[in-house]
């Protein structure tokens, strides 16, 4: 039988149960999105940006649990789509970007032109690098093959980004399934047989794990996304409790157990936890597990982490596991998942009894500095943003999503905001990009069934992917948005007062950079409005927001030169030199005393020399 290479494209999708892809036409991909339209399986929910497309097709992910397709034209169409790429490649995220190309007879690698034809180019050999397979569809029967095998490759492993480039004239050849078909099972018999059959010996790992916890007088569990990502969030509790080992997670991995739980000790790092920082500082083994410890979670350098601890990591990826040199005493290249089943039935059996003098000390670090504190006073009648995220808790739903963009949003919500079971938080944490919140917002929400997302945003990132306002009110989607106005970059506002002594460049309004107002954006696009100028309007304007069935801007109006507190910051020297302390001396810097007393490892040698 015959069949139209795109017609078959979209029979995959369904075969695939994609629900909902995303995406952009050009002359590029025409025949493709009249083939899935066509099909009526699968809803292309068509976005302003390709870049868009990319960020949403990740939150549906994280939250449908289904890998789906940014679809892309040839040209400026795939290029826009690079940032999200990166963004994807950088979190884990499994993707796939489909792009139409133009036709082949321009496409071969031996073509030595710019550009080839109308707005082509090599865009597989652009990202290369930010992919876990890019493929050209050059023989027609090869793309059942190219699909499956790309699917496959972006959900395994360490997961990531695919591409597939597809030349317009191969989109709309006919050919004979029945050969397509055998090339697919063929490609399907070799996957197979290339499977991992590396034989681990959990037993060993897990041994390992528990011996050497059962022997440390203060561990820790440094949990990260990588759990998520091998399907075990559901054994974490077991996995603490049946330990009693006091548990770090990692801002991708917040929403994974309840932000409450007394094993629960937050979020470290640069813009850590206080409190979160003293138990990873003072711990004598870390056991990591599914996190890569970027630079943002151990700080800048190495020698002054966790400097009593030794570290046990555990990571799918072997390149991440040679990061920390020597600290790391044992890595394990392995996926977080039969691991962590293996762990818990080992604890099942028989569990490891607490340490009460060390669960003692972290309730303490609790206590003595709590999140929200002197250091996040309102100023000036002005709503502090961290006490903001503090009683937005207040607010949530029973199975509140929560996506941020940067910013204030990411920084106060990641330090803040606490979560339940079946509650969630995404971001792009390791590309950090501006704009990632709109776009985020419109996929998580089509990934939860036209589900309610609250989108934490700001006035810049807002301003970097505006036109997905539209793609919301097109859809009527039950989107929330907070828009933090501080009149412009403020992360970077602080950036210029440290290094150049407050001299803005590209910062705000008076040194060239200006948001628009969002009541009258709201009102452009449709959406509702209500704003926040103090905490008198506090709990009307966000019930408003919260109750409202249809898309609402909520603009909270902040102190636009508000201190991002607490943070790893330079400081001073008695002599006045500058000094980048060590991860527990977190600025504002505490009374040397309450330092010293906290310290059970010994206060930093740096940290002695600190004016305080
Ligand atoms: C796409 C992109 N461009 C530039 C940056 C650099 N950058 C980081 S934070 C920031 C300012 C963010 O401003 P806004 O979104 O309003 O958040 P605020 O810090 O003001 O709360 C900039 C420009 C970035 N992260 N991403
Ligand atoms: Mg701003």
């Amino acid at each position: 039988m015959l069949v139209k290479v795109s017609d078959y494209i979209a029979e995959w999708l369904h075969t695939k149960e994609i629900g909902h892809i995303f995406g952009i036409v050009g002359a590029g991909n025409a025949h493709l999105f009249d083939s899935i339209v066509s099909a009526d399986h699968t809803e292309i929910v068509c976005v302003h940006h390709e870049q868009a497309a990319v960020m949403a097709a990740q939150t549906y992910y994280r939250t449908s649990g289904t890998v789906t397709v940014a679809l892309l034209t040839t040209g400026a169409g795939s290029t826009n789509a690079v940032t999200g790429v990166v963004g994807a490649w950088a979190d884990s995220i499994p993707c796939m970007m489909i792009s139409g190309n133009e036709s082949s007879k321009h496409t071969s690698p031996e073509n030595p032109l710019r550009m080839w034809g109308v707005q082509g180019y090599d865009s597989t050999e652009m990202v290369s690098r930010v992919c876990k397979l890019v493929h050209r569809v050059m023989d027609p029967l090869e793309v059942g093959a190219v699909l499956e095998t790309a699917y496959r490759v972006s959900n395994s492993g360490r997961p990531g980004p695919v591409w597939i480039d597809i030349p317009m004239n191969v989109q709309s050849t006919i050919v004979e399934r029945e050969v397509l078909d055998d090339r697919l099972k063929f490609a399907l018999a070799e996957i197979e047989a290339q499977a991992d059959e590396t034989a681990f010996s959990l037993d060993e790992d897990g041994d390992y794990i528990l011996e050497r916890l059962r022997q440390a007088k203060r561990p820790v569990f440094w949990l990260g996304h990588g759990i998520r990502l091998s399907g075990r969030t559901e054994l974490i509790r077991s996995l603490i409790e049946l330990s009693s080992v006091p548990s770090l997670v990692t801002w991708a991995g917040i929403d994974m157990v309840d932000s409450d739980h007394p094993l629960v000790f937050g979020r470290a790092g640069v813009y850590g936890n206080r409190h979160a920082n003293f138990v990873l500082q003072n711990s004598d083994l870390v056991v990591a597990i599914g996190t890569r410890l970027a630079i943002p979670q151990v700080g800048y350098d190495l020698s002054e982490l966790a400097r009593d601890a030794t570290f046990i990591v555990v990571d799918i990826d072997e390149t991440e596991t040679h990061k920390l040199g020597e600290k790391v005493q044992k890595s394990m290249v392995r996926d977080a998942g039969p691991l962590l089943d293996s762990l818990v039935q080992k604890l099942c059996d028989d569990p490891i009894p607490p340490k009460p003098d060390w669960l003692d000390q972290c309730q303490v670090y609790r206590r003595d500095f709590p999140i929200t504190g002197s250091q996040d006073a309102d100023v000036e009648g002005y709503v502090n943003s961290y006490r903001f995220m503090d009683r937005l808790v207040d607010h949530f739903k029973q199975d509140q999503i929560v996506v941020t963009d940067m910013g204030t949003a990411l920084l106060s919500g990641h330090q803040v905001l606490r979560f339940k079971k079946g509650q969630r938080l995404m971001t792009s944490t390791g590309l950090g990009e501006m704009g990632f919140g709109l776009p985020g917002a419109v996929g998580a929400s089509f990934g939860s069934d036209r589900g309610e997302v609250l989108c934490l945003n700001c006035d810049g990132g807002m301003m970097m992917n505006l036109q997905e306002l539209q793609t919301i009110s097109h859809h009527q989607l039950p989107i929330k948005i907070v828009v933090f106005n501080n009149d412009g970059y403020l992360m970077i506002k602080h950036t210029q007062k440290s290094l150049f002594k407050g001299r803005y460049s590209g910062t705000n309004v008076k040194s060239g950079v200006s948001c628009p107002d969002f009541e009258k954006v709201a009102g452009c696009f449709g959406f509702g409005y209500s704003s926040v100028r103090s905490w008198a309007d506090f709990d009307t304007a966000v019930s408003e927001m919260q109750k409202s069935e249809g898309p609402i801007i909520c603009e909270v109006f902040m102190h636009p030169e508000q201190l991002f507190y607490p943070k790893l910051a330079l400081a001073l020297r008695d002599d006045g030199s500058l000094v980048s302390p060590p991860l527990e001396d977190l600025s504002p810097l505490v009374a040397f005393e309450q330092l010293q007393a906290a310290m059970i490892v010994g206060v930093h040698p740096k940290s002695v020399e600190l004016n305080r």
